[in-house]
């Protein structure tokens, strides 16, 4: 059982670290470059590095395969390790300091709690790796939500940051439990989300998502949805999902769909990619795709 959690995790850790490389090599091309690959579906060409996004997904399910839970504790140390190997992977910027604190020794507790005049971070962090959890613990939403929060709070403490979290690892236990149907997906996925949501900023923003008309180009929904751009929960959370229900069952035309609005798209690849991979299986991810991807350091101890 705890194998079979664990291979859907790692599932949805290729999802995520694919993305997150396809999404981030974007980020360092001119403008008229980026037009030419969206026109002409041209992939980047490789190598595609990858992001803290990643890093921060393989300790996660790292933890996972250690602990078969989320251990903040251990999670926390765990982070703080990987920032100080490679600070320069593109980690947010309170997000450093956090982490940086923590490997002074500090409690995850106090260096994530005292940012942003004690409000906490609602970063997007805590979102961007959340898939594996939701992925692991699929069969039993109560874990999905208490250790997807877990798995936030020790770099979020603001409430939607961990809503965030919570949402994606919602809705990739929805895509677990999808998989073998052929029904139309439509926006169930969202409303499902919602129904166990707590009821902060991302909450609301989702919301507005089952509202859209069907046919709405992703640059469309993107405006009223947000596009990451600022880099918080409610900004990239809730066109994720949207952009994941829309192509739940094409890998490579999710990610196409969610780097096509711009915004923080490392970030937004990452959540479609860790979420579409789930109703794919590995089989849907283009093998030139993961062949692309830095090669990924799993190292299970
Ligand atoms: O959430 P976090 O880990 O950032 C993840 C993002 C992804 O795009 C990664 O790919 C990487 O590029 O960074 O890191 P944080 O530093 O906690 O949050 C990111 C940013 O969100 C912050 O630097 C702020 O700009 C913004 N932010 C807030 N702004 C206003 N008020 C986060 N919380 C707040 C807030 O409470
Ligand atoms: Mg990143
Ligand atoms: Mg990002």
């Amino acid at each position: 059982d705890h194998d079979q959690r664990l291979q859907r995790a790692l599932l949805s850790l290729d999802g995520l670290s694919v993305g997150d490389a396809f999404g981030q090599s974007f980020f360092f091309v001119t403008a008229v470059t980026a037009d030419q690959r969206l026109e002409g579906r041209f992939i980047p060409p490789p190598p595609w590095f990858y992001t803290d996004d990643t890093v921060m997904g393989v300790a996660v399910t790292r933890c996972l395969q250690k602990h078969r839970a989320i251990e903040p504790d251990w999670l926390a140390k765990e982070f703080a390790k990987e920032y100080a190997r490679e600070p320069d992977r593109g980690y947010g910027g309170t997000a450093r300091g956090i982490l940086q604190a923590i490997g002074e020794g500090v409690a995850w507790r106090e260096a994530a709690g005292r940012v942003f005049d004690g409000e906490g971070s609602c970063g997007n962090g805590g979102a961007m790796r959340a898939a594996p959890i939701g992925a692991y613990f699929a069969d039993d939403l109560q874990m999905v939500i208490s250790h997807a929060r877990k798995s936030a709070q020790v770099t979020h403490s603001h409430e939607d940051g961990q809503t965030g979290a919570i949402a994606v690892a919602l809705a990739a236990a929805w895509m677990v439990a999808q998989r073998d149907t052929s029904r139309p997906q439509e926006l169930e996925m969202i409303r499902f989300v919602l129904a166990n949501l707590p009821q902060t900023e991302t909450y609301w923003r989702l919301k507005k998502a089952l509202t859209l008309p069907h046919e709405l180009s992703p640059k469309t929904a993107a405006l009223i949805l947000g596009n990451g751009s600022q880099v918080i929960s409610s900004d990239t959370v809730p066109f994720c999902l949207w952009c994941a229900c829309r192509h739940s069952d094409d890998y490579a035309e999710a990610l196409w769909a969610a780097v096509s609005v711009y915004g923080d798209m490392d970030t937004n690849c990452a959540i479609v990619g860790s979420l579409v991979a789930l109703s794919t299986g590995h089989a849907g991810i283009p093998a030139e795709w993961l062949a692309s991807r830095e090669p990924l350091n799993l190292e299970f101890q």
